[in-house]
Protein backbone atom coordinates (compact mmCIF):
# COMPACT_ATOMS: atom_id res chain seq x y z
CA UNK A 1 0.00 0.00 0.00
CA UNK A 2 1.23 3.03 -1.04
CA UNK A 3 0.58 7.03 0.21
CA UNK A 4 -0.74 8.73 -3.04
CA UNK A 5 -0.75 12.45 -3.65
CA UNK A 6 -2.97 14.32 -1.63
CA UNK A 7 -5.91 16.32 -2.54
CA UNK A 8 -4.92 19.45 -3.89
CA UNK A 9 -1.25 19.00 -4.80
CA UNK A 10 -0.02 20.98 -7.30
CA UNK A 11 0.91 19.09 -10.60
CA UNK A 12 2.80 21.83 -12.96
CA UNK A 13 5.90 22.44 -14.93
CA UNK A 14 8.52 25.12 -14.96
CA UNK A 15 10.36 27.99 -17.37
CA UNK A 16 12.33 31.11 -17.07
CA UNK A 17 11.76 34.08 -19.13
CA UNK A 18 15.60 34.48 -20.53
CA UNK A 19 15.47 30.71 -21.29
CA UNK A 20 12.48 30.68 -23.45
CA UNK A 21 10.91 34.02 -24.67
CA UNK A 22 13.12 35.31 -27.33
CA UNK A 23 12.17 39.09 -28.31
CA UNK A 24 15.53 40.11 -26.28
CA UNK A 25 14.59 43.46 -27.98
CA UNK A 26 10.99 44.17 -28.41
CA UNK A 27 8.53 46.27 -27.03
CA UNK A 28 10.82 48.24 -25.12
CA UNK A 29 13.11 45.24 -23.59
CA UNK A 30 16.63 46.22 -22.29
CA UNK A 31 19.45 44.01 -22.00
CA UNK A 32 20.02 41.58 -18.73
CA UNK A 33 23.70 40.63 -18.01
CA UNK A 34 22.15 37.29 -19.83
CA UNK A 35 22.22 39.15 -23.04
CA UNK A 36 25.38 40.87 -22.62
CA UNK A 37 27.15 37.38 -21.10
CA UNK A 38 25.76 35.19 -23.88
CA UNK A 39 26.56 38.07 -26.85
CA UNK A 40 30.58 37.74 -25.47
CA UNK A 41 32.81 35.45 -27.24
CA UNK A 42 33.33 31.97 -25.30
CA UNK A 43 30.97 32.00 -22.65
CA UNK A 44 28.02 29.58 -23.92
CA UNK A 45 28.07 26.74 -25.72
CA UNK A 46 28.43 27.53 -29.87
CA UNK A 47 27.81 31.08 -28.96
CA UNK A 48 23.92 30.58 -28.61
CA UNK A 49 22.09 33.48 -27.04
CA UNK A 50 18.89 34.01 -25.94
CA UNK A 51 17.60 36.30 -28.67
CA UNK A 52 15.27 34.21 -29.83
CA UNK A 53 15.19 31.32 -28.21
CA UNK A 54 11.73 29.07 -27.63
CA UNK A 55 9.82 32.27 -29.15
CA UNK A 56 7.95 32.01 -26.22
CA UNK A 57 7.14 35.55 -26.20
CA UNK A 58 5.15 35.34 -29.74
CA UNK A 59 3.90 31.94 -28.87
CA UNK A 60 2.60 32.18 -25.40
CA UNK A 61 -1.10 31.25 -26.87
CA UNK A 62 0.06 28.22 -28.21
CA UNK A 63 2.26 26.82 -24.94
CA UNK A 64 -0.61 27.68 -22.82
CA UNK A 65 -2.77 25.21 -24.80
CA UNK A 66 -0.41 22.92 -24.73
CA UNK A 67 0.25 22.78 -20.93
CA UNK A 68 -3.74 22.70 -21.16
CA UNK A 69 -3.81 19.69 -23.34
CA UNK A 70 -1.26 18.09 -21.08
CA UNK A 71 -3.70 18.62 -18.13
CA UNK A 72 -1.54 20.62 -16.09
CA UNK A 73 -2.58 22.31 -12.57
CA UNK A 74 -0.04 24.65 -12.58
CA UNK A 75 2.30 26.65 -14.58
CA UNK A 76 5.87 28.33 -12.92
CA UNK A 77 7.52 31.24 -15.17
CA UNK A 78 9.41 33.95 -14.27
CA UNK A 79 8.87 37.80 -14.80
CA UNK A 80 11.91 38.85 -16.90
CA UNK A 81 12.86 42.35 -15.01
CA UNK A 82 14.13 44.64 -18.01
CA UNK A 83 10.93 43.95 -19.85
CA UNK A 84 8.43 45.38 -17.52
CA UNK A 85 11.11 47.26 -15.44
CA UNK A 86 13.61 49.01 -18.70
CA UNK A 87 16.78 49.94 -16.88
CA UNK A 88 16.10 47.86 -13.78
CA UNK A 89 14.86 51.02 -11.62
CA UNK A 90 11.79 53.92 -12.65
CA UNK A 91 8.46 53.37 -14.24
CA UNK A 92 7.04 50.27 -15.49
CA UNK A 93 7.06 49.38 -19.60
CA UNK A 94 2.86 48.84 -20.42
CA UNK A 95 3.83 46.43 -22.98
CA UNK A 96 6.14 44.14 -20.60
CA UNK A 97 3.55 44.08 -18.15
CA UNK A 98 0.86 43.35 -20.66
CA UNK A 99 2.77 40.24 -22.33
CA UNK A 100 2.64 39.27 -18.62
CA UNK A 101 -1.17 40.13 -17.72
CA UNK A 102 -1.93 37.95 -20.85
CA UNK A 103 -0.07 34.98 -20.09
CA UNK A 104 -1.66 34.94 -16.85
CA UNK A 105 -5.30 35.49 -18.43
CA UNK A 106 -4.62 32.71 -21.06
CA UNK A 107 -3.62 30.53 -17.86
CA UNK A 108 -6.31 31.28 -15.78
CA UNK A 109 -9.20 30.91 -18.58
CA UNK A 110 -7.56 27.17 -18.91
CA UNK A 111 -8.04 26.33 -15.14
CA UNK A 112 -3.82 26.56 -14.08
CA UNK A 113 -2.63 28.16 -11.73
CA UNK A 114 -0.10 30.76 -12.42
CA UNK A 115 3.33 30.69 -10.09
CA UNK A 116 5.03 33.25 -10.70
CA UNK A 117 8.75 33.92 -9.77
CA UNK A 118 10.10 37.50 -9.82
CA UNK A 119 13.82 37.04 -10.52
CA UNK A 120 15.45 33.94 -12.55
CA UNK A 121 18.58 35.15 -13.50
CA UNK A 122 18.41 38.24 -15.67
CA UNK A 123 19.14 41.20 -13.72
CA UNK A 124 19.05 44.56 -15.69
CA UNK A 125 22.12 45.18 -17.46
CA UNK A 126 22.12 48.57 -15.66
CA UNK A 127 22.13 47.56 -12.61
CA UNK A 128 24.70 45.46 -13.14
CA UNK A 129 27.14 49.04 -14.81
CA UNK A 130 26.36 50.07 -11.28
CA UNK A 131 27.67 46.98 -9.79
CA UNK A 132 24.93 44.26 -9.84
CA UNK A 133 24.25 41.74 -6.76
CA UNK A 134 27.76 42.91 -5.16
CA UNK A 135 26.15 46.36 -3.95
CA UNK A 136 23.34 46.58 -1.92
CA UNK A 137 21.51 49.28 -3.72
CA UNK A 138 20.00 46.03 -6.15
CA UNK A 139 18.58 44.56 -3.18
CA UNK A 140 16.11 48.00 -2.92
CA UNK A 141 15.66 48.40 -6.91
CA UNK A 142 14.57 44.83 -6.55
CA UNK A 143 12.06 45.55 -4.12
CA UNK A 144 10.77 48.09 -5.71
CA UNK A 145 10.41 45.88 -9.03
CA UNK A 146 8.78 43.76 -6.68
CA UNK A 147 5.95 46.73 -6.04
CA UNK A 148 5.62 47.28 -9.56
CA UNK A 149 5.10 43.68 -10.10
CA UNK A 150 2.65 43.40 -7.56
CA UNK A 151 0.74 46.28 -7.99
CA UNK A 152 0.00 44.98 -11.94
CA UNK A 153 -0.42 41.16 -11.74
CA UNK A 154 -1.52 40.87 -8.00
CA UNK A 155 -5.29 40.61 -8.60
CA UNK A 156 -5.09 37.71 -10.18
CA UNK A 157 -1.58 35.70 -9.27
CA UNK A 158 -1.61 34.42 -5.44
CA UNK A 159 1.69 32.35 -5.87
CA UNK A 160 4.51 34.47 -5.63
CA UNK A 161 8.33 33.64 -5.35
CA UNK A 162 10.99 36.29 -4.86
CA UNK A 163 14.17 34.46 -5.85
CA UNK A 164 15.16 31.43 -7.68
CA UNK A 165 18.37 29.89 -6.57
CA UNK A 166 20.16 32.57 -5.25
CA UNK A 167 23.04 30.16 -4.80
CA UNK A 168 23.20 30.05 -9.07
CA UNK A 169 23.34 33.88 -9.02
CA UNK A 170 26.25 34.55 -6.30
CA UNK A 171 28.69 31.79 -6.58
CA UNK A 172 28.03 30.77 -10.24
CA UNK A 173 27.45 34.58 -11.32
CA UNK A 174 30.50 36.29 -9.05
CA UNK A 175 32.24 33.08 -8.37
CA UNK A 176 33.29 30.68 -10.80
CA UNK A 177 31.70 33.00 -13.13
CA UNK A 178 30.06 30.29 -15.58
CA UNK A 179 26.78 32.67 -15.39
CA UNK A 180 26.71 35.70 -16.02
CA UNK A 181 28.00 38.69 -15.06
CA UNK A 182 30.70 36.29 -15.11
CA UNK A 183 32.79 37.71 -12.46
CA UNK A 184 35.51 35.59 -10.49
CA UNK A 185 35.74 37.24 -6.88
CA UNK A 186 34.85 35.76 -3.72
CA UNK A 187 34.03 38.61 -1.58
CA UNK A 188 32.22 39.71 -4.38
CA UNK A 189 30.28 36.32 -4.33
CA UNK A 190 29.89 36.45 -0.78
CA UNK A 191 28.29 40.53 -1.05
CA UNK A 192 26.22 39.07 -3.78
CA UNK A 193 24.83 36.07 -1.82
CA UNK A 194 23.99 38.52 1.27
CA UNK A 195 22.21 41.54 -1.33
CA UNK A 196 20.57 38.44 -2.49
CA UNK A 197 19.28 37.60 1.10
CA UNK A 198 18.03 41.07 1.72
CA UNK A 199 16.49 41.64 -1.59
CA UNK A 200 14.33 38.76 -0.58
CA UNK A 201 13.68 39.98 2.44
CA UNK A 202 12.66 43.56 1.01
CA UNK A 203 10.78 41.75 -1.78
CA UNK A 204 8.95 39.84 0.64
CA UNK A 205 7.75 42.83 2.68
CA UNK A 206 7.08 44.76 -0.54
CA UNK A 207 4.72 41.85 -1.71
CA UNK A 208 2.97 41.79 1.09
CA UNK A 209 2.37 45.53 1.22
CA UNK A 210 0.63 45.17 -2.01
CA UNK A 211 -0.82 42.22 -2.32
CA UNK A 212 -4.26 40.75 -1.14
CA UNK A 213 -3.96 38.49 2.03
CA UNK A 214 -4.49 35.37 0.18
CA UNK A 215 -1.36 35.65 -1.80
CA UNK A 216 1.61 33.27 -0.71
CA UNK A 217 4.99 34.43 -1.28
CA UNK A 218 7.91 31.86 -1.22
CA UNK A 219 11.16 31.93 -2.13
CA UNK A 220 13.12 29.18 -4.10
CA UNK A 221 16.66 27.73 -3.48
CA UNK A 222 19.11 24.86 -4.92
CA UNK A 223 19.92 23.14 -1.30
CA UNK A 224 22.80 20.84 -1.63
CA UNK A 225 21.91 16.77 -0.51
CA UNK A 226 25.65 17.00 0.07
CA UNK A 227 27.09 13.57 1.03
CA UNK A 228 31.07 12.88 2.60
CA UNK A 229 32.39 10.32 0.61
CA UNK A 230 33.54 8.60 3.84
CA UNK A 231 32.68 9.01 7.55
CA UNK A 232 35.77 10.31 8.29
CA UNK A 233 36.21 13.45 10.47
CA UNK A 234 38.11 15.60 7.27
CA UNK A 235 35.56 14.03 4.90
CA UNK A 236 32.53 15.28 7.51
CA UNK A 237 33.97 18.67 7.73
CA UNK A 238 34.07 19.20 3.89
CA UNK A 239 30.29 17.96 3.72
CA UNK A 240 29.75 20.80 6.43
CA UNK A 241 31.37 23.70 4.18
CA UNK A 242 29.64 23.03 1.38
CA UNK A 243 26.02 22.73 3.00
CA UNK A 244 26.98 26.11 5.25
CA UNK A 245 27.59 27.90 1.45
CA UNK A 246 25.17 25.73 -1.15
CA UNK A 247 21.84 25.91 1.73
CA UNK A 248 22.36 27.35 4.89
CA UNK A 249 23.74 30.61 3.88
CA UNK A 250 20.35 31.43 2.74
CA UNK A 251 17.86 28.82 4.99
CA UNK A 252 19.30 30.46 8.19
CA UNK A 253 19.19 34.22 7.43
CA UNK A 254 15.82 33.19 5.57
CA UNK A 255 14.22 31.30 8.27
CA UNK A 256 15.97 31.61 11.87
CA UNK A 257 17.16 35.52 11.09
CA UNK A 258 21.13 34.68 11.32
CA UNK A 259 23.98 33.50 8.94
CA UNK A 260 25.42 30.24 10.80
CA UNK A 261 28.47 30.67 12.31
CA UNK A 262 30.41 28.09 11.05
CA UNK A 263 30.16 29.71 7.65
CA UNK A 264 31.40 32.68 9.29
CA UNK A 265 34.46 31.68 10.47
CA UNK A 266 35.33 29.47 7.44
CA UNK A 267 34.98 32.59 5.32
CA UNK A 268 37.16 34.73 7.82
CA UNK A 269 39.97 34.80 5.32
CA UNK A 270 38.24 36.19 2.59
CA UNK A 271 35.85 38.72 4.38
CA UNK A 272 34.71 40.27 7.54
CA UNK A 273 30.86 40.54 6.44
CA UNK A 274 30.59 44.21 7.41
CA UNK A 275 28.17 44.53 4.48
CA UNK A 276 25.73 43.07 6.83
CA UNK A 277 23.98 46.16 8.53
CA UNK A 278 22.63 45.83 11.86
CA UNK A 279 19.12 45.53 11.12
CA UNK A 280 19.63 43.39 7.97
CA UNK A 281 18.94 39.50 9.94
CA UNK A 282 15.39 41.38 10.91
CA UNK A 283 14.76 42.03 7.28
CA UNK A 284 15.83 38.90 5.79
CA UNK A 285 13.89 36.56 8.22
CA UNK A 286 10.13 36.95 6.64
CA UNK A 287 7.69 34.25 7.30
CA UNK A 288 6.92 32.12 4.26
CA UNK A 289 4.01 30.24 3.21
CA UNK A 290 6.16 27.74 1.87
CA UNK A 291 9.76 26.95 0.37
CA UNK A 292 10.30 25.96 -2.94
CA UNK A 293 13.64 23.49 -3.51
CA UNK A 294 15.16 22.59 -6.87
CA UNK A 295 16.58 18.97 -6.99
CA UNK A 296 18.53 17.57 -9.95
CA UNK A 297 21.49 15.42 -8.47
CA UNK A 298 23.36 15.06 -4.78
CA UNK A 299 26.82 16.16 -4.39
CA UNK A 300 29.72 13.95 -3.34
CA UNK A 301 32.66 15.37 -1.38
CA UNK A 302 35.68 14.55 0.51
CA UNK A 303 38.60 16.38 2.06
CA UNK A 304 41.14 17.07 -0.49
CA UNK A 305 44.71 15.41 -0.16
CA UNK A 306 47.49 15.20 -2.38
CA UNK A 307 46.62 12.26 -4.15
CA UNK A 308 43.19 13.32 -4.70
CA UNK A 309 41.62 13.52 -8.34
CA UNK A 310 41.27 17.06 -9.49
CA UNK A 311 38.52 18.87 -8.18
CA UNK A 312 35.46 18.20 -10.98
CA UNK A 313 31.81 19.57 -9.90
CA UNK A 314 31.37 20.95 -13.59
CA UNK A 315 31.27 24.69 -12.28
CA UNK A 316 34.79 25.73 -11.91
CA UNK A 317 35.99 28.41 -14.70
CA UNK A 318 39.78 27.81 -15.09
CA UNK A 319 40.39 27.64 -11.73
CA UNK A 320 37.83 29.66 -9.88
CA UNK A 321 35.86 28.20 -7.58
CA UNK A 322 32.11 28.52 -6.23
CA UNK A 323 33.18 27.54 -2.86
CA UNK A 324 34.87 30.11 -1.07
CA UNK A 325 36.16 28.85 2.15
CA UNK A 326 36.01 25.41 1.04
CA UNK A 327 39.38 25.50 -1.09
CA UNK A 328 40.00 22.52 0.63
CA UNK A 329 37.15 20.33 -0.65
CA UNK A 330 37.06 17.83 -3.04
CA UNK A 331 34.18 16.66 -5.73
CA UNK A 332 33.46 13.28 -6.83
CA UNK A 333 31.55 11.82 -9.47
CA UNK A 334 29.67 8.84 -8.02
CA UNK A 335 29.28 5.79 -10.37
CA UNK A 336 26.15 5.07 -11.48
CA UNK A 337 23.37 6.19 -14.23
CA UNK A 338 23.89 10.17 -15.52
CA UNK A 339 22.32 12.39 -17.53
CA UNK A 340 23.24 14.56 -20.50
CA UNK A 341 24.81 17.02 -18.31
CA UNK A 342 26.45 14.18 -16.53
CA UNK A 343 24.70 14.93 -13.49
CA UNK A 344 24.22 11.59 -11.55
CA UNK A 345 20.34 10.10 -11.06
CA UNK A 346 20.08 9.91 -7.59
CA UNK A 347 16.33 10.49 -6.01
CA UNK A 348 17.53 9.36 -2.57
CA UNK A 349 19.07 13.29 -2.24
CA UNK A 350 15.48 14.82 -3.06
CA UNK A 351 13.84 12.52 -0.35
CA UNK A 352 16.92 13.55 1.99
CA UNK A 353 15.93 17.30 1.33
CA UNK A 354 12.28 17.10 2.08
CA UNK A 355 13.01 15.39 5.10
CA UNK A 356 15.66 17.48 6.15
CA UNK A 357 13.52 20.58 6.29
CA UNK A 358 10.54 18.90 7.54
CA UNK A 359 12.74 17.75 10.02
CA UNK A 360 15.05 21.18 10.70
CA UNK A 361 11.67 23.77 9.76
CA UNK A 362 8.72 22.03 11.15
CA UNK A 363 5.03 23.49 9.77
CA UNK A 364 6.69 24.97 6.96
CA UNK A 365 5.19 23.30 3.56
CA UNK A 366 7.39 22.67 0.70
CA UNK A 367 7.29 22.73 -3.05
CA UNK A 368 9.33 20.49 -5.92
CA UNK A 369 10.13 24.01 -7.83
CA UNK A 370 11.84 22.29 -10.47
CA UNK A 371 12.98 18.69 -11.16
CA UNK A 372 13.86 17.42 -14.22
CA UNK A 373 16.74 15.91 -16.69
CA UNK A 374 18.48 16.59 -20.24
CA UNK A 375 18.55 13.43 -22.06
CA UNK A 376 20.11 13.64 -26.10
CA UNK A 377 16.61 13.32 -27.42
CA UNK A 378 16.10 13.31 -31.17
CA UNK A 379 13.28 12.85 -33.66
CA UNK A 380 12.65 9.47 -35.46
CA UNK A 381 11.70 8.68 -38.83
CA UNK A 382 7.95 10.01 -38.15
CA UNK A 383 8.66 12.66 -35.97
CA UNK A 384 7.72 11.03 -32.51
CA UNK A 385 10.36 11.93 -29.73
CA UNK A 386 10.78 8.95 -27.34
CA UNK A 387 12.56 9.34 -24.34
CA UNK A 388 12.15 6.56 -21.43
CA UNK A 389 15.24 7.62 -19.87
CA UNK A 390 13.39 10.85 -18.51
CA UNK A 391 10.38 8.90 -17.76
CA UNK A 392 12.58 6.56 -15.14
CA UNK A 393 13.94 9.84 -14.03
CA UNK A 394 10.75 11.76 -13.48
CA UNK A 395 8.92 8.47 -12.38
CA UNK A 396 11.98 7.50 -9.25
CA UNK A 397 11.69 11.28 -8.30
CA UNK A 398 8.09 11.45 -7.89
CA UNK A 399 8.66 7.93 -6.30
CA UNK A 400 11.07 9.73 -3.85
CA UNK A 401 8.04 12.74 -3.50
CA UNK A 402 5.74 10.20 -2.47
CA UNK A 403 7.63 8.14 0.41
CA UNK A 404 8.54 12.01 1.60
CA UNK A 405 4.95 12.45 2.05
CA UNK A 406 4.47 8.92 4.08
CA UNK A 407 6.84 10.26 5.86
CA UNK A 408 5.61 13.29 6.60
CA UNK A 409 6.37 15.83 4.90
CA UNK A 410 4.23 18.39 3.84
CA UNK A 411 4.70 18.69 0.06
CA UNK A 412 2.51 20.76 -1.99
CA UNK A 413 3.21 20.33 -5.23
CA UNK A 414 5.65 19.33 -8.32
CA UNK A 415 7.08 21.11 -11.15
CA UNK A 416 8.91 19.55 -13.71
CA UNK A 417 11.33 21.21 -15.41
CA UNK A 418 10.87 22.12 -17.99
CA UNK A 419 8.01 22.30 -19.84
CA UNK A 420 9.72 22.85 -23.21
CA UNK A 421 13.28 22.54 -24.62
CA UNK A 422 14.75 25.89 -24.04
CA UNK A 423 18.18 27.96 -24.09
CA UNK A 424 20.28 25.84 -21.08
CA UNK A 425 22.42 28.91 -19.80
CA UNK A 426 26.61 28.23 -20.28
CA UNK A 427 25.03 25.19 -22.43
CA UNK A 428 23.17 27.22 -24.91
CA UNK A 429 20.21 24.41 -26.60
CA UNK A 430 22.66 21.67 -26.56
CA UNK A 431 21.16 20.50 -23.67
CA UNK A 432 17.49 19.49 -23.66
CA UNK A 433 15.09 19.73 -20.47
CA UNK A 434 11.36 19.71 -22.06
CA UNK A 435 8.99 17.27 -21.68
CA UNK A 436 7.98 19.16 -25.02
CA UNK A 437 10.87 18.88 -28.02
CA UNK A 438 11.13 22.20 -29.57
CA UNK A 439 12.55 22.15 -33.01
CA UNK A 440 14.11 25.85 -33.14
CA UNK A 441 14.39 25.21 -36.84
CA UNK A 442 10.86 25.82 -37.12
CA UNK A 443 9.72 26.44 -33.46
CA UNK A 444 7.38 23.72 -33.39
CA UNK A 445 6.68 21.28 -30.45
CA UNK A 446 6.40 17.89 -29.88
CA UNK A 447 5.56 16.42 -26.40
CA UNK A 448 7.97 13.71 -26.32
CA UNK A 449 6.38 10.41 -24.79
CA UNK A 450 7.57 12.04 -20.86
CA UNK A 451 5.18 14.19 -21.58
CA UNK A 452 2.24 11.71 -22.75
CA UNK A 453 3.14 10.21 -19.33
CA UNK A 454 3.48 13.08 -17.07
CA UNK A 455 0.53 13.66 -18.49
CA UNK A 456 -1.51 10.21 -17.30
CA UNK A 457 0.19 11.17 -13.99
CA UNK A 458 -1.31 15.31 -13.34
CA UNK A 459 -4.77 13.51 -14.69
CA UNK A 460 -5.07 10.38 -12.26
CA UNK A 461 -2.67 12.32 -9.31
CA UNK A 462 -1.48 8.37 -9.25
CA UNK A 463 2.26 7.29 -10.25
CA UNK A 464 1.33 4.12 -12.38
CA UNK A 465 3.35 1.03 -11.79
CA UNK A 466 7.25 1.02 -13.15
C1 LIG B 1 18.31 25.08 -12.47
O1 LIG B 1 19.62 25.29 -12.08
C2 LIG B 1 17.80 26.35 -13.01
O2 LIG B 1 16.88 26.97 -12.12
C3 LIG B 1 17.21 26.24 -14.37
O3 LIG B 1 17.09 27.51 -14.94
C4 LIG B 1 18.08 25.33 -15.20
O4 LIG B 1 17.69 25.31 -16.55
C5 LIG B 1 17.97 23.96 -14.60
O5 LIG B 1 18.31 23.95 -13.26
C6 LIG B 1 18.82 22.91 -15.31
O6 LIG B 1 20.17 23.22 -15.19
O7 LIG B 1 27.67 20.67 -6.83
O8 LIG B 1 29.21 22.17 -7.85
O9 LIG B 1 28.43 20.31 -9.09
C7 LIG B 1 20.30 24.19 -11.57
C8 LIG B 1 21.72 24.60 -11.35
C9 LIG B 1 23.03 22.63 -11.39
C10 LIG B 1 23.43 24.34 -9.78
C11 LIG B 1 23.86 21.68 -10.61
C12 LIG B 1 24.25 23.40 -9.02
C13 LIG B 1 25.69 21.51 -9.14
C14 LIG B 1 26.84 22.31 -8.64
N1 LIG B 1 22.43 23.64 -10.55
N2 LIG B 1 24.84 22.42 -9.89
S1 LIG B 1 28.13 21.29 -8.04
Amino acid sequence: MTVNFPPGFLWGAATAAYQIEGAAQEDGRTPSIWDTFSRTPGRTLGGDTGDTAADHYHRRAEDVRLMAELGLGAYRFSVSWPRVQPGGRGPACRAGLDFYRALVDDLLDRGIRPVLTLYHWDLPQELESAGGWPERGTAHRFADYAQLVAEALGDRVELWTTLNEPWCSAFLGYGSGVHAPGRTDPVAALRAAHHLNLAHGLGAQALRAALPSRAQVSVTLNPAAVRARTDSPADRDARRRVDALATRIFTEPMLRGAYPADLLADTAGITDWSFVHDGDPGVIRHPLDSLGINYYAPTVVSAATDNAPPRDDGQGSAGHSPWPGADRVAFHRPPGKRTAMDWSVDPTGLHELLMRFTREFPGLPLMVTENGAAYDDKPDGDGAVHDPERIAYLHAHLDAVRRALADGADVRGYFLWSLIDNFEWAYGYSKRFGAVYVDYATQARTPKSSAHWYSQVVRTGQLPPY
